[in-house]
């Protein structure tokens, strides 16, 4: 059952305490590129996201609303829901922490760790920051402009002194150094890599897992008095998802020990220092990998509803394009660097990288093969030496981004691609067909061949991350709904001569400088 090319990729559980905005499409987006393009690469992959319901923060949220907590998780819940239908994203579960499945799965981690002995019964007295939903120590705190306690992330705290079950953190701080000495790979970047190895080597406190001041969460098996710490709660989904606490269900079998967390950088804390330690003592591995990706401000400024300027995603696609979007966010910044959204930005990328380079490649082949070759797939002569060149190219681009993407590097495997869409316009520019369609048709044929081949290739590579449009050109091209699987890449599954095309159409429009400025996309 255990099977190493199974894939096992999950997006954060977003908070329902707010709406959708670009950093939560963010992280969503970028899972389903890496999903989509594990499943072409011929991989049984399994994609989770879903929202995270419980706690003091959400319902806080409820209370300010005016509703009851069940009734507006389940509001905001749907919002996130279409959110991720609105990006088409091809996810195959959507968790809610209110889900009787994950109740059952929490109670049986607790349970776990209540029969190892890594749990007991305290009073915690100290710092909480709901916002964060998170225990500081005071010397970790700042002062506000008032003078008041703020935790790190810039978030009020309050003193918070209750019974509480504690968790022993402490004692998993060596093997969690073991762990992560023996898997440097399971947290990426370095940097991150780095920053949670600091802080696990400074000691680590028993962390306190169950709160009674409230009563918004799963209740503490055998202790109604308690619910269990919204993190605990939480950060289970990702077990829930597979079936636990069947550990032998086949589900969990298969993807369990394939699985790759990508969160952003502000829970990195969460997920590689509390959850593997959580996940050891209830005798189950760690995740193969932790890949925290960076942070996005809005014309250089943190997203807030204060400023007003809270990118929202529904507003964004609709304005320039689902793929445009995609792309934009995957190419503009290395996974895991901070980047910056801005308007000019994202124009100037859809009309730089997809209007000039890639749709301006595949209308100018489609349409000189439509209008020149009897509107159907060239026959090539003999090929030159620039043929061979452009062709091996692009045959080989899924073997230099088969491993970026397996490191989670979206914006280097684009990069790649890109390099060869610019190695196929200077082939055009190079080869003149349109010169070539009086003084040598037949030489003609054959370079529009090598394009149309080259473009199969790039259409191919390019649908994790701009789906539509590569699902576009492939139907331009009459590639088979069969044959769009890496398995097709190479040229042993090389376009069919004569083979009919339907009539070209652009695929990605340029825009207009100001698009999108009275409609501004930021409300
Ligand atoms: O933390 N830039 O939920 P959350 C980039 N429920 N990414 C951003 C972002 C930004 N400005 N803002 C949000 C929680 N994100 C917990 C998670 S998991 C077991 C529980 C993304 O709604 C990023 O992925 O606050 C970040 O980690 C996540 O949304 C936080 O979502």
């Amino acid at each position: 059952m255990a099977d190493a090319r199974a894939f096992y990729i999950t997006t954060p559980i977003y908070y329902v305490n707010d709406v959708p905005h670009l950093g939560h499409a963010y992280t969503t987006i970028a899972c389903d590129a890496i999903a989509r393009f594990m499943r072409l690469d011929g991989r049984k992959v399994m994609f989770l996201t879903g929202t995270d319901e419980h706690g003091q923060k959400v319902e806080k949220s409820a209370a300010e609303a005016g509703e009851d907590p069940k009734d507006f998780t389940d509001r905001v819940s749907q919002r996130f829901r279409e959110l991720t239908q609105a990006l088409e994203c091809t996810n195959d579960d959507f968790i809610r922490t209110t889900e009787a499945r994950h109740i059952r799965a929490s109670q049986a981690i607790w349970q776990a760790l209540i029969d190892a002995g890594d749990i007991y019964l305290d009073k915690y007295a100290g710092w909480y920051s709901v916002r964060d939903e998170a225990y500081f120590a005071e010397s970790e705190l700042t002062k506000g402009p008032d003078g008041e306690k703020l935790a790190p992330t810039g978030a009020p705290v309050e003193w918070v002194e209750e019974p509480s079950y504690f968790f022993r953190l402490s004692r998993w701080q060596q093997p969690l150094l073991d762990h992560y000495a023996k898997h440097p790979d399971a947290i990426l970047p370095d940097s991150r890599r780095n920053e949670v190895l600091n802080f696990i080597k400074g000691g680590l406190q028993d962390l306190s897992v169950s709160r009674t001041s409230f009563k918004w969460g799963v209740p503490v098996p055998g202790d109604d008095a308690h619910i269990m710490y919204v993190w605990l709660d939480a950060l289970t989904n990702y077990l829930t998802a597979v079936g636990y606490p069947d550990v032998d269900a086949e589900s969990f079998q298969t993807f369990w020990p394939n699985a790759v967390h990508i969160v952003g950088k502000d829970i990195v804390r969460f997920h590689a220092v509390y959850w593997p330690a959580f996940l050891m003592a209830a005798g189950i591995t760690p995740p193969v990998r932790v890949f925290a990706h960076g942070w996005w401000t809005v014309e250089g400024q943190k997203m807030s509803k204060t400023l007003r300027n809270v990118v929202e995603p529904f507003k964004l696609i609709e304005t320039y394009g689902l793929d445009q979007v995609r792309y934009f966010v995957l190419r503009e910044v290395p996974f895991g660097n901070d980047g910056d959204f801005s308007r000019a930005a994202l124009i100037h990328r859809i009309n730089g990288d997809l209007a000039n380079d890639f749709g301006n490649l595949a209308q100018r082949v489609l349409s000189m093969t439509q209008k020149n070759c009897d509107a159907a797939v060239p026959h090539p002569g003999a090929f030159s030496d620039d043929d061979t060149a452009m062709l091996d190219a692009a045959h080989c681009l899924i073997e230099t981004i088969r491993p970026q993407m397996e490191r989670e590097a979206p914006h280097e495997a684009l990069e790649t691609i890109w390099t060869v869409i610019r190695a196929a316009n200077a082939y055009v520019d190079r080869q003149a067909p349109w010169a070539l369609r009086k003084t040598d048709p037949e030489r003609m044929a054959t370079v529009l061949y090598v394009l149309s081949e080259s473009l199969r290739h790039l259409a191919i590579v390019t649908q994790p991350f701009v789906p539509d449009a590569a699902s576009q050109l492939l139907d331009q091209l009459a590639v088979d709904d069969g044959a769009r699987h890496f398995d097709h890449l190479g040229p042993r599954h090389a376009l069919t001569p004569g083979t009919a095309l339907p009539k070209p159409q652009g695929l990605f429009p340029r825009l207009d400088e100001t698009a999108g400025e009275a409609q501004s996309a930021a409300s």
